[in-house]
């Protein structure tokens, strides 16, 4: 439970790209925690380039962590569920709301995202 916990609320603070592989595969000894992907965030266009997965039906991620900061460029959503961008830290500036697959977010919001929340339905 403990763990559990510590994952649903950190997989996404953590900063480095090899620190969230690890807890994505700590995640696959958890399969009711890695049951819905609310949204997949890519850092090249048409969901290409290393990615992000927000596990869970509501999830947020006020830092998106250096590795991925300033780097997103499409995103694939899960049916149900919405993802708002933030081109800030814990939720602030401007932000872009997606409620399916977006193989391109757009010019304005290329590379800009460093936070975000999702929600399934
Ligand atoms: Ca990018």
């Amino acid at each position: 439970m403990q763990i559990k916990t510590l994952l649903l609320s950190s997989v996404f603070s953590l900063n480095s790209f090899s620190s969230i592989a690890q807890a994505q595969t700590d995640l696959n000894i958890q399969p009711q925690i890695a049951d819905t992907v609310c949204a997949q965030l890519f850092m090249d266009i048409n969901y290409g380039g290393d990615s992000l997965i927000a596990w869970g039906k509501d999830t947020s991620n006020q830092w998106i962590g250096r590795y991925f900061n300033d780097e997103t460029s499409s995103v694939l959503v899960s049916p149900g569920c919405s993802i708002t961008l933030y081109q800030d830290w814990n939720f602030g500036g401007k932000s872009l709301t997606l409620y399916g697959n977006t193989s391109w977010i757009g010019s304005e919001f290329n590379d800009e995202t460093s936070s975000y929340k999702c929600s399934c339905n």
